[in-house]
């Protein structure tokens, strides 16, 4: 077995210890991976093995130099051994976050721990935020130990072997940075290197309160499946299942970091594979409170894991807060499982009744009992099973994405959420859930109740009780002894790669944009004061109106910190002075700077004449540092179109399909640009897409465009369709409006080439629905059109039901001949003349044809009479107005022929 790969997919995994598994030749590495695996990172620094190394290359390092060069060089040097620094960039990695998001403290400071004795704490701590700090955005400087951080960047920077290096440039454009690369199954140091310096890259992302950069690009594209391929090849299945579930839940936790929600989901649908995970939404009648006699309907999860590798290191969980409440019960009672109407919404969403659980959506739904697989139906819903961590982990990236792509402030949404949430909280066995996992599923129900009146003043309180007890300074409420401080280290840091990063700092921030969601701007304010975030501060201001004093907190902030783009470009927007933007981009290439100037030039202010030139390549710049923004895509690819760029607009638009390729309305874009490329097929397959992902009511246009590019390609089944969609989503407003005569008479004529087969089992499936349209849908919706009944006419002749055609017939002629017009109007007169003889030369081929009914019966055996009848009937309405015309002597001959 190769040393290597089992060591690394192994800390890659962050195995719990009793679960390690190490080689007999593993050496000094085998101690490594004890150390990191039990939570002392600091050991790992302080081993014999690598304090020398640190040790004898440090000299290096002094503080009143660049730091950032420093840190680079000494990178180099101590990277000639690529395992061993390897192990220095993890275990890095490891107290950074330590220190930050899971803690506790690590007692070996950074600077003391690689700096002489004496040196300017501050002073090295700031040129380390500044070197962490990247496109004009500055890395929150209360970080504690960023030159952790920093230091293990340049570690896997060095080891990677980057062309461009992150750190040392900030000012290229991201193209040149994302190196796609697809790794051997020999490559195993590589796909290590690789997998820790994506996540080395996330935890960077996590200093910034937005950003722009090249990173997300360059993570996305180093952590790709060669890595797991690499690492994981030859190695027992367990570890290879693990790996690939561990990766997918990553990338889906990074697309959720990234903002780039709509890619979490094909990762959760693969990772739902991996573990057979079983899981439905439906409907339950629930209590929720003390005195309820009848329970009302409500949402529940149904949930079991299938794939258990959960392992036995316990901790305390949090502490979580009750009630208390005088009404409410601490938890819902459930009761009458799937016998609930699930609101309707929630239902449409699902394609069709399916009798399977639908797994590719995110959260499938079950409306009916029976549908329920009895694996679900046979849980207790009031103690559900333990579900494996992975599985929890699942749940709640799944509550995440729902929330991200969801509007906000829907009950129905919450309602979802909610469920979620209990799923991972009310467990059979609480005290087996992870701590991690467990204090987030807290944090997130506290998020949802504080929304709601009745639950709002526990959710406060829990999120406060939370904020302080991972700020591990406040340790009031457990207190663990020293040796198990340090595996506390290793359970919360465990899952940190695959649940959605909150450093303890953005745990306040969330805090206190709940008090501003609240109105309680003070509160929120004092949070943000305190920890030194002046721009949201002054965002604050700017919100309750205050735009003054908000200027004046940002001009104080600039003249502190005069490369902080993000401060000047909020400056700009407040002034709206471009200038500002201008400022912004050239001292820090920050990117929302120039997307406020494409706007600007898009949308300029009164008296300044809008520029759409300007606007394209201020926002191509913005794309050119951030390519992954589908936003500014999109606004991009519509001043294309605007303007008539149109190769720039498909573009665009490609780029927008790539980000979300549910997002109908870039897929139609997009084909409007093929279209005036005259690519038709390019169109049609795009236009194909945005049919499928649109919600059909309020896409009568796209549908409308989609028949006509069908018809240029002769595509008449999907012409066809799209007939029918425009029908059945318009005909409420507008009656036969919606149909489109000449292409439905070019569909039957279509359909009437072939002879009508002897066995209706023999229809093909255009000429199935093409009946079906033609011959019961649009009857419903035709009024007056004479044209539309001739058409159909033609339809039943052909299915050899003469009857029927004579009845469309007839209803051709009545469509015209109630026409008040008739008496005034020539054309009407002449129209409706034309029909009644199109109508008699029926009654003459049709009328002694058989019948329905067999046997002896005829289609209309007086027929001849009911001729006579409509013409004269016909000649006495146009008597007065028309006697003597041509149209008038036409019936007169016809009425003699009879
Ligand atoms: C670092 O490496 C460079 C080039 O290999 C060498 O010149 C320099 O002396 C090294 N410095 C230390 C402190 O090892
Ligand atoms: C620096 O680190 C390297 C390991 O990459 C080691 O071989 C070397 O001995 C260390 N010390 C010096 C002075 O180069
Ligand atoms: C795979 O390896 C793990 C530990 O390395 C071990 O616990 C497990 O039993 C092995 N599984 C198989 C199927 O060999
Ligand atoms: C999951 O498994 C189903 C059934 O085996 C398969 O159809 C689907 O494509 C798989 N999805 C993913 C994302 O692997
Ligand atoms: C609950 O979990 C704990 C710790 O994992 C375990 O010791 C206990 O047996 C479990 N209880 C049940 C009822 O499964
Ligand atoms: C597309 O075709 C039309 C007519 O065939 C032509 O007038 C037009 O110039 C063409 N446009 C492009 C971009 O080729
Ligand atoms: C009606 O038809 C006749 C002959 O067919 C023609 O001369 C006359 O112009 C028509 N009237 C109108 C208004 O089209
Ligand atoms: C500013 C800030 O929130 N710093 C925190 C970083 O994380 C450590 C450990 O959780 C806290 O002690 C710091 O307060
Ligand atoms: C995988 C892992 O470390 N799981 C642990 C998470 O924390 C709980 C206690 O809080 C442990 O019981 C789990 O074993």
């Amino acid at each position: 077995m190769d040393v290597l790969r089992l060591i690394h997919s192994q800390l890659i995994l962050s195995l719990p210890l009793n679960k390690l598994e190490l080689p007999q030749d593993a050496g000094f590495t085998a101690e490594l991976t004890k150390l990191i695996l039990n939570g002392e990172y600091h050991k790992v620094l302080q081993h014999e093995t690598i304090l020398p190394i640190i040790e004898s290359n440090k000299s290096q390092l002094i503080a009143s130099e660049n730091i950032n060069e420093n840190i680079a060089n000494f990178a180099t040097n101590i990277s000639k051994d690529q395992q061993t620094a390897l192990f220095i960039a993890i275990a890095s990695l490891y107290l950074f976050i330590q220190n930050n998001f899971t803690g506790p403290q690590s007692p070996l400071k950074s600077i003391e721990f690689l700096y002489p004795e004496g040196s300017q704490v501050d002073q090295i701590h700031q040129q380390a935020i500044d070197s962490l700090s990247a496109y004009g955005q500055v890395a929150y400087d209360g970080a504690q130990d960023p030159l952790y951080l920093l230091l293990s960047l340049h570690i896997l920077e060095k080891l990677a072997n980057v062309s461009k290096s992150l750190l040392l440039n900030h000012f290229n454009s991201s193209e040149e940075f994302v190196e796609e690369e697809n790794l051997q199954q020999d490559d195993v140091l590589k796909a290590a290197i690789n997998w820790w310096r994506s996540r080395a890259i996330m935890i960077q992302l996590s200093l910034f309160p937005e950003f722009s950069g090249p990173h997300i690009s360059v993570s996305a594209s180093i952590l790709n499946a060669s890595v797991v391929k690499a690492l994981g090849f030859g190695l027992n299945e367990t570890l290879q299942q693990q790996l690939s579930i561990i990766y997918q839940l990553e990338k889906s936790k990074n697309s959720l970091d990234s903002n780039l929600e709509h890619l979490a989901q094909p990762h959760l649908s693969s990772v739902r594979n991996l573990t057979n995970f079983e899981f439905v939404l439906t409907g339950a009648k629930a209590k929720r409170t003390k005195f309820q006699t009848k329970a009302n309907s409500g949402l529940i999860v149904l949930a079991k894991s299938n794939y258990f590798v959960n392992d036995d290191i316990t901790e305390q969980s949090p502490e979580s807060y009750e009630l208390n409440s005088d009404l409410l019960l601490e938890k819902p009672h459930f009761e009458d499982i799937g016998n609930e109407d699930i609101d309707e919404q929630i239902y449409k969403k699902q394609k069709t009744d399916l009798q399977e659980i639908d797994y590719s959506t995110l959260l499938p739904v079950s409306l009916r009992s029976e549908y329920i697989p009895e694996s679900l139906k046979s849980l207790d819903p009031n103690n559900q099973p333990q579900l494996s961590d992975y599985d929890n982990i699942q749940l709640l990236l799944r509550l995440y994405t729902l929330r991200q792509t969801s509007p906000s402030n829907d009950n129905l949404v919450s309602a979802q959420l909610m469920s979620l949430v209990s799923r991972v909280l009310y467990q059979s066995n609480t005290t087996a859930i992870n701590y991690t996992i467990f204090s987030r599923a807290l944090w997130e129900r506290s998020i949802l109740e504080t929304t709601k009146a009745r639950t709002i003043e526990r959710g406060i309180l829990q999120m406060q009780s939370l904020v302080e007890e991972i700020g591990l300074k406040i340790q009031t409420r457990f207190i663990p002894t020293s040796n198990d401080e340090i595996s506390t280290a290793a359970t919360r840091s465990r899952y940190i790669f695959q649940i959605p990063s909150i450093p303890r700092w953005d745990l306040d921030t969330k805090l206190a944009e709940k008090f501003m969601s609240l109105g309680l701007i003070k509160s929120a304010i004092e949070i943000y004061e305190r920890l030194g975030l002046e721009v949201d501060v002054a965002l604050c201001h700017a919100t309750i109106g205050e735009e003054s004093k908000a200027i004046e907190i940002i001009k104080k902030r600039i003249s502190n910190h005069p490369n902080d783009a993000r401060a000047i470009a909020v400056l700009g927007d407040l002034l709206g002075e471009p200038e500002y933007w201008y400022k912004a981009w050239e001292i820090g290439k920050y990117v929302k700077a120039k997307v406020s100037l494409s706007k600007y030039n898009y949308y300029p202010p009164k008296g300044i004449e809008r520029n759409i030139e300007q606007a394209i390549i201020h926002m191509n710049d913005a794309l050119s540092i951030n390519p992954i923004n589908f936003s500014n895509w999109f606004f991009y690819g519509c001043l294309g179109l605007e303007s008539n760029q149109f190769e720039l607009a498909a573009e665009a638009f490609t780029r927008c399909v790539a980000l979300d390729d549910s997002n109908s309305l870039s897929w139609s874009n997009l084909a409007s640009a093929h279209l005036s490329l005259n690519k038709t097929r390019e169109a049609f397959h795009a236009l194909k897409k945005a049919v499928a992902s649109t919600d059909n009511k309020k896409s009568w246009r796209i549908w409308d465009n989609y028949l006509i590019v069908a018809a240029k390609l002769k595509e008449w089944d999907e012409v066809l369709l799209a007939c029918r969609r425009l029908v059945e989503n318009r005909k409420d407003e507008s009656g036969e409006g919606s149909i489109d005569i000449p292409v439905v008479e070019k569909l039957v004529e279509m359909l009437v080439q072939q002879d009508y087969p002897n066995d209706e089992e023999d229809l093909t499936f255009f000429q199935k629905s093409c009946i079906e349209f033609t011959t019961i849908m649009l009857p419903n919706v035709i009024n007056s059109s004479s044209r539309l009944w001739r058409i159909i006419s033609r339809v039943e002749l052909w299915r050899k039901r003469p009857w029927a055609s004579l009845e469309c017939h007839e209803k051709a002629y009545r469509a015209l001949s109630h026409n008040p017009e008739l008496e005034l109007d020539e054309t009407v007169w002449n129209d409706t003349v034309e029909a009644c003889s199109d109508l008699v030369a029926a009654y003459e081929s049709l009328g002694e044809l058989p019948g329905k009914h067999g046997a002896d019966d005829l289609v209309c055996k007086d027929w001849r009479y009911k001729a006579v009848q409509t013409i004269k009937s016909l000649m006495s309405k146009g008597r007065q107005s028309w006697e003597d015309t041509e149209g008038w002597e036409q019936l007169k001959e016809m009425r003699k022929s009879l």
